[in-house]
């Protein structure tokens, strides 16, 4: 590697400071004509103070530089600028440049490696531990941490096979739990057997109708017994069980249940976890996994948010030019440049709609409901760059930026023609995702988008909309009625709200923003799931020390606040039923590679699938601290 970026934020002048780049040349020849790409998250905003560089342009995290007046940076020698008029002053070392890129006059790059963002007014500490050791309170592998357990602990046998006149749909799903492992922990040692072998112990199912739908009972004995009123019951116990074998098999300190029994069922029905797609593309194998890892955690509903500005993720046969042009980011794509974590190399990456069904398929032989998100009207620069079309031609280009600074990120309830890329998306959609709910987005619209647009401000005078978020929710109630029509209930982000919102029947809002939020929500009507950053966000910051990294607007959350946030919170109890269950959303943003993905989603997956299941007086931070080791990663 010949060049070397590093870069420093300065805390003065308030209330953002000074971040300095500094470019070293440690090749054997000068470097000479030639601009600087990096991404960052720290970004420059349009009004700003740049010293020693020439801005060239901004698009979200992109930047673009050149040296004043065509300098030469001989080799071992350095180039820097500073710039003041950041969008806010980064809180970690990976808060700035994450990748960069030299380009030469001909138009090739060469690679340069960045530093962490250094800070120039605190020397970095060694962030405290995430996790204690923990302590067990029974020897036994379970997380999400059972209701009811009454149970001795034996030896661990090795195996369990399954009853002699087991029907075959029944040993179907032992074997599918059994494969779920394996895929999971394949050098692990199996779980289940149809056959009885030396050592082994039986296992059988009890049919029993007045077990509500996810509950389940164990009793262990001679032979060990599960107890349920639905496949879904079943399959959980048996998901117990083999939590429990496989932690037997791997760490000393737990067995398995000699006599006794688990009693036990979810607190919430609705025990979700989003995953973005868009800002770094998962491969269909990786989402697979992600499906599987929600299976062990008993969570019900994969919310796949294959939609944003950074990408479009979902074949759509009508328009290939979604999957082509808006799916692809390059240096040298004039429509869609990089962005966080990306090289100048072309980066493309969707899910075809066998993939997607085959997803779906998957979800469903595990208990997973998938709920597809198509982000309308913000967060929609892949779908303006695809389908040109769908911009107001007089509306001036960079008139608006929400907070993730996209200009002109959202599509125009002027023009006709969204209404009808919607209509196919949804009919495409609805076609290939079975479940009742589809999330339409709607966060994060920039206060003043549309208003410079003739057609947006020709409408909002002529339906009598005052400002951007009347004609939001003008623009939401046609979604609404899309999704109706389909049989579907809309789910969206808290914004929804705004400006009047839509029919709180067959609604279900996300509240993220804070945990209020959702209790304003269920007061005007909607059913609301909670995801607020504060705790359910996976990509914030897990500790405030320099040296850690993600997200810093809602953190830092540790895998404590995660774990023992309670989301009933303040919900008064005339509004509890409105309140349908939590959720982990994992934004991708900072997950440049897979082990930053590892890095910050667990344990954290983890506290919020158990705060999801198990009951507030059962839960135990340091109990589920010990647990949460035996759980897998991507
Ligand atoms: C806010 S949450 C967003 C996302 C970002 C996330 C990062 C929400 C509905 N919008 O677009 O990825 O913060 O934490």
């Amino acid at each position: 590697m010949t060049y070397f970026l590093e870069n420093t934020w300065h805390p003065e002048p308030g209330p953002e400071g000074t971040w300095t780049v500094n470019l070293t040349n440690l090749s054997d020849t000068p470097l000479t004509d030639f601009k600087l790409s990096l991404t960052s998250i720290t970004r420059i905003m349009p009004t700003h103070l740049l010293t020693g560089a020439k801005f060239l342009r901004r698009d979200a995290n992109y930047h673009e530089f050149a040296p004043l007046d065509d300098a030469v940076i001989a080799p071992g020698a350095s180039w820097t600028f500073s710039v003041t008029g950041i969008n806010r002053s980064p809180f970690h070392r990976n808060d700035a440049a994450k990748t960069a890129w030299v380009t030469y006059a001909d138009g090739t790059h060469a690679k340069v490696h960045v530093g962490d963002l250094m800070h120039d007014g605190q020397a970095p500490v060694r962030p405290a531990p995430r996790l204690p050791e923990g302590r067990l309170t029974l020897p036994f592998a379970l997380l999400p941490w059972p209701n009811e357990i009454d149970a001795t602990a034996g030896d661990a046998p090795i195996i369990l096979h399954v009853s002699e006149n087991m029907s075959i749909a029944d040993r179907r799903l032992v074997v599918s739990i059994d494969a779920l492992h394996g895929r999971l922990f394949p050098t692990a040692q199996r779980i289940f057997q149809l056959s009885p072998t030396l050592g082994s112990r039986g296992l059988r199912f009890k049919h029993d109708k007045s077990i509500k739908e996810e509950g389940y009972h164990i009793d262990f004995g001679d032979e060990i017994t599960i107890i349920s009123g639905s496949e879904t019951g079943q399959r959980y116990g048996l998901i117990a069980l083999a939590q429990m074998l496989h932690g037997a098999s791997i760490d000393h300190a737990f067995s398995f249940p000699q006599t006794g029994s688990i009693v036990d069922a979810p607190r919430y029905d609705w025990r979700g976890c989003h995953l973005d797609v868009s800002r770094h593309f998962w491969t269909y194998d990786e989402v697979l996994r992600v499906v599987d890892i929600l299976a062990w955690h008993k969570m019900n509903t994969f919310h796949w948010h294959l939609t944003d500005d950074e990408g479009w993720r979902a074949e759509i046969l009508a328009y290939p030019e979604l999957t082509q042009t808006g799916a692809t980011r390059g240096a040298d794509v004039p429509t869609m440049l990089p962005q966080l974590g990306d090289g100048h190399e072309k980066r493309h990456g969707y899910y075809t709609q066998d993939q997607m069904r085959s997803v779906v398929a998957h979800a469903q032989s595990l208990g997973i409901d998938v709920m597809p998100e198509i982000e309308t009207p913000g967060h929609a620069a892949a779908v303006l760059a695809a389908l040109p079309a769908l911009v107001d031609p007089d509306e001036p280009p960079n008139s608006y930026y929400p907070v993730q600074g996209y200009f002109n990120n959202a599509l125009n309830p002027a023009i006709p023609e969204t209404f009808t890329v919607l209509e196919r998306v949804f009919d495409e959609i609805a076609a290939i995702f079975p479940s009742k709910y589809i999330h339409i987005g709607g966060d994060e619209v920039a206060n003043n988008a549309w208003l410079t647009s003739p057609k947006a401000q020709e409408l909002m005078a002529k339906e009598g909309l005052a400002g951007t978020f009347e004609l939001q929710s003008w623009f939401l109630r046609k979604v609404k009625a899309m999704l109706t029509a389909r049989g579907k209930v809309m789910v969206g982000w808290n914004e929804i709200a705004h400006g009047g919102g839509v029919p709180p029947e067959d609604t279900l809002l996300m509240a993220w923003e804070n945990p209020t939020v959702g209790i304003e929500l269920a007061a005007q009507g909607y059913d609301v799931v909670m995801t607020p950053g504060q705790a359910y966000y996976l990509d914030m910051v897990q500790g405030a020390d320099w040296l850690e990294n993600g997200a810093g607007w809602a953190g830092p959350v540790p895998p404590e606040q995660s774990y023992t946030y309670e989301a009933e919170g303040d919900f008064p109890a005339d509004l509890r039923s409105k309140m349908r269950g939590v959720q982990a959303c994992i934004w991708c943003e900072h997950f440049t590679t897979k082990q930053w993905f590892n890095d910050l989603v667990f344990p954290r997956l983890g506290a919020v699938a158990e705060a999801a299941w198990t009951q507030k007086d059962q839960k135990d931070w340091l109990r589920f601290a010990r647990q949460v080791r035996l759980h897998p990663e991507l």
